[in-house]
């Protein structure tokens, strides 16, 4: 495999503020919406006027269960979205921008008859400077291409197969392929000398904490940078001058698991004052705020270290997914899973399988919530489907299935989701994919570079990647890259099923192996299918009794092996997939129900997790 894939960058998109120099507008709401069964909106030109038969489509959300209609929920190809904005009168002179927090999984966007930007990938942020496209107070007319086919070029794959019914979209994911626009849309005003990235890397010294700064600026030519950091109270407690710089913090108040203190870096572009001192001092051009946790990660042996000490995680895998919208983000479900986690006594989670919503982040960093977060690398693996072992037909790595090109984009999700968080203090590791095949010659050569990529992007967190059981310890050729390993095993369920007391003798043996490695180990999946209701004298697969039973074998092998430093039950809540004979509804395998009401797992993990409980 020769390509470059250092050839392309991340790129910096910020998130668009309202600060003393900047101003947004929300575009969520109703949208017109058309499909595009026959492909013809881009022939026939869809976004020089009004949509073709459209409907109205709530924005965010996943199209596919809003409409009562199998047509628009097994959609495969493009569908449109559009809607009319009036640019605020007050914006005339500013830099106006247009930013779409995802629209998965590919998209283009117009105004008016204006074709602005093409975005790959289904979960990270893309926008485009419309300045000249827009005047303050007109209106302007705003379309979406979206498009959510998968191939064996995109991240996470699949495949579309001609069949006597038409073309079918296979993945080998194990949750529904949603699609449209997921999160929120907005039109912001900079001005045109802007601040476009900020880094902070944090570090501490006994009660000092530092703060390591660098932004990179546009049209700044002849300003000034100025760095001001206030505590969450809003008093000023260190300031700085120029393009980076480290700030120190005396008497420290530190961000750490439970305790989400969070202070407030201001980067402004000043207007030279003629002091010659360099530091502006005259009018604030440019304001951008970045909050800002200060603590430590750092992988010590088997010890997985936040703030110099050892860290366990106990929570979930999660999924983005919800009744009806599907994964349209929702703040009242983000306040109420957040809720349920501190109930139940979770203090992180996965990101499984692809990067969330900011909101959650920023909720995560304000809560003291720890994250895993996980590119959108899920289903390379063709020994895998819909939670069904077996062959698939292909091969995983070759010149026609997952090949240079998708590394190439596989490379570029992990660049983009690290320019997007590397600046939450909850994100204490990057994973780079779920259960890929890992252990052959192919997915060597394919990781080897991409661990690379991650490390070039942020050289301060641990990388990893979460390992499949079909790549067992003594097999698996990636975790030799990895800091930490992270697990997902179903001894009890797909093996051993039903037999409780097999499945703690075999699983016990990997996991010492595994701890023979030197590495702290996250188990990041176990988990049962439940119903919630179904019970059973003795424990049965699919019971409330047997979900218990499952997770206390499990923690009985945990604890007698000192490397595992988390446990990560699959999955936070019940979740949609694809129409399946292993699937009743999608995957049960949640401690509460899609609609949040606990099993009776829920009240077992509460009493482990919470000490005082
Ligand atoms: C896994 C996958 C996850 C599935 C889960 C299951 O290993 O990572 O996406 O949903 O197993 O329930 O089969």
């Amino acid at each position: 495999m020769g390509t470059d894939i250092a050839a392309t960058k991340g790129h910096a998109v910020l998130r668009p503020q309202d600060s003393s120099t900047r101003e947004r507008k929300r575009l969520d709401g109703l949208w017109a919406f058309s499909l595009d069964p026959e492909a013809e909106g881009r022939t026939a030109r869809w976004w020089a006027g009004r949509l073709p038969h459209a409907s109205e489509m709530a924005v965010p959300a996943s199209y596919n269960d809003i409409a009562a209609d199998a047509a628009v929920r097994d959609h495969l190809g493009e569908v449109w979205y559009q809607r009319t904005v009036r640019v605020p009168r007050g914006w005339a002179g500013q830099r106006v921008v247009l930013h779409f927090e995802s629209a998965t999984h590919r998209a283009t966007v117009w105004v008016d008859d204006t074709e602005v930007m093409s975005h790959e990938g289904g979960y990270t942020p893309f926008e485009a400077d419309i300045t000249g496209l827009v005047s303050a107070g007109e209106e302007i007319r705003v379309t979406a291409c979206v498009d959510n086919t998968l191939s064996f070029q995109t991240i996470p794959p699949g495949v579309v197969e001609d069949t006597p019914a038409g073309p079918r979209q296979r993945y080998w994911h194990d949750f529904f392929n949603y699609a449209g626009l997921h999160r929120s849309i907005w039109l912001s005003a900079t001005p045109h000398a802007h601040t476009d990235d900020v880094t902070v890397v944090t570090g501490l010294d006994g009660l000092t904490g530092t703060v390591d700064y660098t932004a990179t600026t546009v049209g700044a030519d002849g300003l000034g940078v100025r760095a001001v950091l206030r505590d969450a109270d809003g008093h000023e407690v260190a300031s700085g001058s120029g393009a980076s710089g480290r700030l120190t913090v005396a008497d420290v108040h530190r961000w750490a698991p439970g305790d989400g203190y969070l202070y407030d870096l201001e980067v402004q572009l000043v207007e030279h004052d003629g002091g010659g001192d360099g530091d502006g001092g005259g009018t604030v051009v440019d304001s951008y705020h970045q909050s800002v946790g200060i603590r430590t990660v750092e992988v010590r042996g088997t010890q997985f270290l936040i703030n110099s000490e050892p860290f366990h995680f106990t929570g979930f895998g999660k999924h983005e997914d919800i009744p009806v919208i599907g994964k349209g983000h929702d703040d009242g479900y983000l306040v109420h899973d957040f809720a349920l986690m501190e109930w139940i006594g979770a203090n992180s989670f996965r990101t499984s399988h692809y990067p969330y919503s900011e909101d959650v982040l920023d909720y995560a960093d304000r809560h003291g919530i720890v994250v895993i977060d996980e590119t959108a690398a899920v289903g390379l693996n063709m020994g895998l489907g819909g939670g069904i072992f077996g062959s698939q037909g292909y091969q995983t790595y070759s010149p026609d299935t997952v090949n240079d090109e998708t590394r190439a984009v596989h490379a570029q999700a992990i660049r983009e989701l690290v320019a997007r968080d590397k600046n939450h203090p909850c994100v204490v590791v990057w994973s780079i994919a779920n259960e890929p095949e890992s252990d052959t010659e192919g997915a060597e050569d394919y990781f080897r570079p991409l661990f690379d990529v991650a490390r070039e992007a942020d050289p301060t967190r641990p990388v990893g990647f979460v390992n499949v059981m079909l790549a067992p310890h003594g097999k698996c050729r990636v975790s030799q890259f990895a800091d930490v390993l992270m697990l997902n095993r179903y001894y009890g369920w797909y093996v051993n099923t039903g037999d409780l007391a097999a499945a703690e003798t075999a699983w016990l043996d990997e996991l010492q192996g595994w701890a023979t490695e030197g590495k702290p180990i996250i188990v990041t999946e176990y988990g049962a299918d439940t119903l919630p209701g179904l019970h059973s004298l003795t424990p049965q697969p699919w019971s409330e009794e047997y979900q218990v039973a499952y997770l206390d074998m499990n923690h009985r092998v945990f604890d007698r092996v000192d490397a595992v430093v988390g446990e990560h039950v699959w999955n936070f809540a019940d979740f949609a997939t694809t129409s399946g004979i292993m699937r009743v509804d999608g995957n049960k395998k949640g401690v509460f129900t899609r609609d949040r009401k606990p099993k009776a797992a829920a009240f077992a993990l509460r009493r482990r997790w919470r000490k005082d409980s």
